[in-house]
Protein backbone atom coordinates (compact mmCIF):
# COMPACT_ATOMS: atom_id res chain seq x y z
CA UNK A 1 0.00 0.00 0.00
CA UNK A 2 0.97 3.27 -0.31
CA UNK A 3 0.25 4.44 3.36
CA UNK A 4 1.26 2.74 6.37
CA UNK A 5 -1.08 1.83 9.14
CA UNK A 6 -0.38 4.12 12.03
CA UNK A 7 -1.25 2.78 15.44
CA UNK A 8 -1.39 4.49 18.67
CA UNK A 9 -0.77 3.11 21.95
CA UNK A 10 -1.53 4.48 24.90
CA UNK A 11 0.82 3.27 28.07
CA UNK A 12 -1.13 3.35 31.68
CA UNK A 13 -3.63 1.05 31.91
CA UNK A 14 -2.27 -0.79 28.38
CA UNK A 15 1.29 -1.28 28.38
CA UNK A 16 2.07 -0.36 31.91
CA UNK A 17 0.08 -1.39 35.29
CA UNK A 18 -1.02 1.83 36.86
CA UNK A 19 -3.88 -0.19 38.72
CA UNK A 20 -2.00 -2.23 40.59
CA UNK A 21 0.92 -0.16 40.92
CA UNK A 22 -1.40 2.17 42.77
CA UNK A 23 -3.19 -0.13 44.61
CA UNK A 24 -0.10 -2.09 46.07
CA UNK A 25 1.65 1.40 46.75
CA UNK A 26 -1.19 2.96 48.33
CA UNK A 27 -1.77 -0.04 50.46
CA UNK A 28 2.08 -0.18 51.37
CA UNK A 29 2.24 3.99 52.28
CA UNK A 30 -1.08 3.79 53.94
CA UNK A 31 -2.10 0.44 55.23
CA UNK A 32 -4.41 1.73 58.09
CA UNK A 33 -6.73 3.41 55.50
CA UNK A 34 -9.51 1.32 53.05
CA UNK A 35 -8.40 0.92 49.66
CA UNK A 36 -10.32 -0.36 46.47
CA UNK A 37 -9.87 -3.69 45.31
CA UNK A 38 -9.51 -3.91 41.36
CA UNK A 39 -12.05 -6.40 41.06
CA UNK A 40 -14.32 -3.39 42.29
CA UNK A 41 -13.06 -0.38 40.38
CA UNK A 42 -15.21 1.47 38.88
CA UNK A 43 -14.74 5.12 36.48
CA UNK A 44 -11.51 6.03 35.44
CA UNK A 45 -10.53 8.13 37.91
CA UNK A 46 -9.00 6.44 40.73
CA UNK A 47 -8.95 9.48 42.65
CA UNK A 48 -12.24 10.04 42.41
CA UNK A 49 -13.61 6.73 43.46
CA UNK A 50 -11.38 6.83 46.57
CA UNK A 51 -12.90 10.16 47.53
CA UNK A 52 -16.23 8.37 47.39
CA UNK A 53 -15.20 6.85 50.60
CA UNK A 54 -13.97 9.57 52.46
CA UNK A 55 -13.12 12.61 50.76
CA UNK A 56 -9.28 12.75 52.25
CA UNK A 57 -8.35 9.55 50.29
CA UNK A 58 -8.76 11.43 47.28
CA UNK A 59 -5.43 13.54 48.24
CA UNK A 60 -4.15 10.62 49.60
CA UNK A 61 -4.46 8.43 46.33
CA UNK A 62 -3.20 11.66 44.41
CA UNK A 63 0.28 11.55 46.53
CA UNK A 64 0.93 7.95 45.46
CA UNK A 65 1.08 8.78 41.49
CA UNK A 66 2.66 11.90 42.22
CA UNK A 67 5.85 10.29 43.74
CA UNK A 68 9.18 9.60 42.71
CA UNK A 69 9.65 5.99 41.38
CA UNK A 70 6.16 5.58 40.90
CA UNK A 71 5.32 5.48 36.84
CA UNK A 72 9.35 3.97 36.80
CA UNK A 73 8.44 0.83 38.95
CA UNK A 74 5.35 -0.22 37.08
CA UNK A 75 4.79 -3.72 35.90
CA UNK A 76 4.28 -3.92 32.40
CA UNK A 77 0.18 -5.57 31.47
CA UNK A 78 0.93 -9.24 30.81
CA UNK A 79 1.39 -9.64 27.03
CA UNK A 80 2.58 -5.87 26.04
CA UNK A 81 5.80 -5.93 25.96
CA UNK A 82 5.90 -8.79 23.42
CA UNK A 83 3.02 -7.45 21.49
CA UNK A 84 4.59 -3.85 20.98
CA UNK A 85 7.57 -5.26 19.66
CA UNK A 86 5.80 -7.81 17.40
CA UNK A 87 3.60 -5.05 15.64
CA UNK A 88 6.47 -2.23 15.43
CA UNK A 89 8.41 -5.38 13.43
CA UNK A 90 4.99 -6.04 11.11
CA UNK A 91 5.64 -4.76 7.92
CA UNK A 92 3.49 -1.08 6.32
CA UNK A 93 3.12 -0.26 10.14
CA UNK A 94 4.46 2.13 12.73
CA UNK A 95 4.08 2.49 16.31
CA UNK A 96 3.44 5.13 18.78
CA UNK A 97 3.02 5.32 22.53
CA UNK A 98 0.60 8.13 22.66
CA UNK A 99 0.77 9.06 26.71
CA UNK A 100 -0.47 11.74 29.03
CA UNK A 101 1.63 12.73 31.63
CA UNK A 102 0.39 14.21 35.36
CA UNK A 103 0.72 17.94 35.64
CA UNK A 104 3.02 17.37 38.64
CA UNK A 105 5.67 16.98 35.91
CA UNK A 106 8.60 16.87 38.33
CA UNK A 107 9.23 12.76 37.62
CA UNK A 108 6.39 11.64 35.29
CA UNK A 109 7.43 12.52 32.16
CA UNK A 110 11.03 11.17 32.73
CA UNK A 111 9.72 7.98 34.00
CA UNK A 112 7.96 7.61 31.33
CA UNK A 113 10.65 7.52 28.95
CA UNK A 114 12.74 5.58 31.30
CA UNK A 115 10.27 3.28 31.73
CA UNK A 116 9.72 2.52 27.70
CA UNK A 117 13.76 2.46 27.06
CA UNK A 118 13.79 0.13 30.39
CA UNK A 119 10.68 -2.39 28.84
CA UNK A 120 10.85 -1.80 25.11
CA UNK A 121 14.47 -0.52 24.20
CA UNK A 122 16.06 2.87 23.85
CA UNK A 123 14.92 2.18 19.96
CA UNK A 124 11.24 3.48 20.87
CA UNK A 125 12.17 6.37 22.52
CA UNK A 126 11.97 7.77 18.88
CA UNK A 127 8.34 6.34 18.93
CA UNK A 128 7.10 8.54 22.44
CA UNK A 129 4.12 11.06 21.99
CA UNK A 130 3.48 12.44 25.30
CA UNK A 131 0.18 14.71 25.16
CA UNK A 132 -2.43 15.81 27.12
CA UNK A 133 -4.71 15.77 24.37
CA UNK A 134 -4.66 12.84 21.99
CA UNK A 135 -7.61 13.99 19.67
CA UNK A 136 -4.48 16.11 17.84
CA UNK A 137 -2.56 13.00 17.29
CA UNK A 138 -3.42 11.39 14.10
CA UNK A 139 -4.04 8.15 13.35
CA UNK A 140 -5.81 4.46 12.31
CA UNK A 141 -5.88 2.89 15.64
CA UNK A 142 -5.71 4.56 19.36
CA UNK A 143 -5.63 1.21 21.77
CA UNK A 144 -6.78 3.27 25.07
CA UNK A 145 -8.24 2.03 28.58
CA UNK A 146 -9.97 5.49 28.93
CA UNK A 147 -13.51 5.12 27.70
CA UNK A 148 -13.88 8.99 26.86
CA UNK A 149 -10.87 10.12 24.64
CA UNK A 150 -11.95 13.43 24.16
CA UNK A 151 -10.36 17.25 22.95
CA UNK A 152 -9.81 19.83 21.02
CA UNK A 153 -10.79 17.96 17.71
CA UNK A 154 -14.01 16.41 17.56
CA UNK A 155 -13.40 13.97 14.54
CA UNK A 156 -9.70 12.45 15.36
CA UNK A 157 -8.55 11.01 12.82
CA UNK A 158 -8.38 7.67 14.62
CA UNK A 159 -10.53 4.86 15.61
CA UNK A 160 -10.72 4.24 19.85
CA UNK A 161 -10.26 0.73 20.57
CA UNK A 162 -11.28 0.21 24.03
CA UNK A 163 -8.50 -1.75 25.97
CA UNK A 164 -10.05 -3.53 29.01
CA UNK A 165 -8.83 -2.63 32.30
CA UNK A 166 -10.78 -3.74 35.70
CA UNK A 167 -12.46 -0.37 35.50
CA UNK A 168 -14.16 -0.01 32.15
CA UNK A 169 -15.10 -3.93 32.14
CA UNK A 170 -18.50 -3.86 32.80
CA UNK A 171 -19.38 -0.74 30.87
CA UNK A 172 -21.52 -1.72 27.99
CA UNK A 173 -20.13 -0.09 24.85
CA UNK A 174 -22.48 1.10 21.60
CA UNK A 175 -22.21 -1.76 18.81
CA UNK A 176 -20.15 0.70 16.96
CA UNK A 177 -16.93 0.30 19.13
CA UNK A 178 -14.28 -2.49 19.73
CA UNK A 179 -12.56 -3.52 22.08
CA UNK A 180 -8.89 -5.29 22.85
CA UNK A 181 -10.16 -7.93 25.54
CA UNK A 182 -6.19 -8.33 26.68
CA UNK A 183 -2.68 -8.38 24.82
CA UNK A 184 -4.14 -12.24 24.38
CA UNK A 185 -6.67 -11.24 22.31
CA UNK A 186 -6.51 -10.98 18.12
CA UNK A 187 -5.06 -7.32 17.90
CA UNK A 188 -3.66 -8.09 14.43
CA UNK A 189 -7.18 -8.86 12.95
CA UNK A 190 -7.56 -5.30 14.49
CA UNK A 191 -4.78 -4.12 12.86
CA UNK A 192 -5.11 -6.03 9.44
CA UNK A 193 -9.17 -4.30 9.64
CA UNK A 194 -7.67 -1.26 9.29
CA UNK A 195 -5.71 -1.50 6.65
CA UNK A 196 -5.68 -0.98 2.64
CA UNK A 197 -6.85 -3.54 1.03
O1 LIG B 1 -0.79 9.93 33.88
C1 LIG B 1 -1.91 9.07 34.01
C2 LIG B 1 -2.35 9.06 35.42
C3 LIG B 1 -3.46 10.07 35.45
O2 LIG B 1 -3.99 10.17 34.17
C4 LIG B 1 -3.07 9.66 33.23
C5 LIG B 1 -3.76 8.66 32.40
O3 LIG B 1 -3.13 8.68 31.21
P1 LIG B 1 -3.61 7.86 29.93
O4 LIG B 1 -3.48 6.41 30.25
O5 LIG B 1 -5.05 8.27 29.65
O6 LIG B 1 -2.65 8.32 28.87
N1 LIG B 1 -4.52 9.77 36.39
C6 LIG B 1 -4.89 10.76 37.21
C7 LIG B 1 -5.89 10.57 38.11
C8 LIG B 1 -6.35 11.62 39.00
C9 LIG B 1 -5.87 12.84 38.94
BR1 LIG B 1 -6.49 14.13 40.11
C10 LIG B 1 -6.54 9.31 38.18
O7 LIG B 1 -7.43 9.09 39.01
N2 LIG B 1 -6.15 8.34 37.34
C11 LIG B 1 -5.17 8.55 36.43
O8 LIG B 1 -4.88 7.65 35.65
MG1 LIG C 1 -4.60 4.69 29.91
Amino acid sequence: GLRRLRVLIDMDGVLADFEGGFLKKFQARFPEMPCIPLEDRRGFWVSEQYGQIEPELSDKAISIWESKDFFLELDPIPGAVEAVKQMAKLEETDVFICTSPIKKYRYCPYEKYAWVEKHLGPEFLEQIVLTRDKTVVSGDLLIDDRPDVLGAEKQPTWEHILFTACHNKHLELPSSRRRLHSWADDWKAILDSKRPL
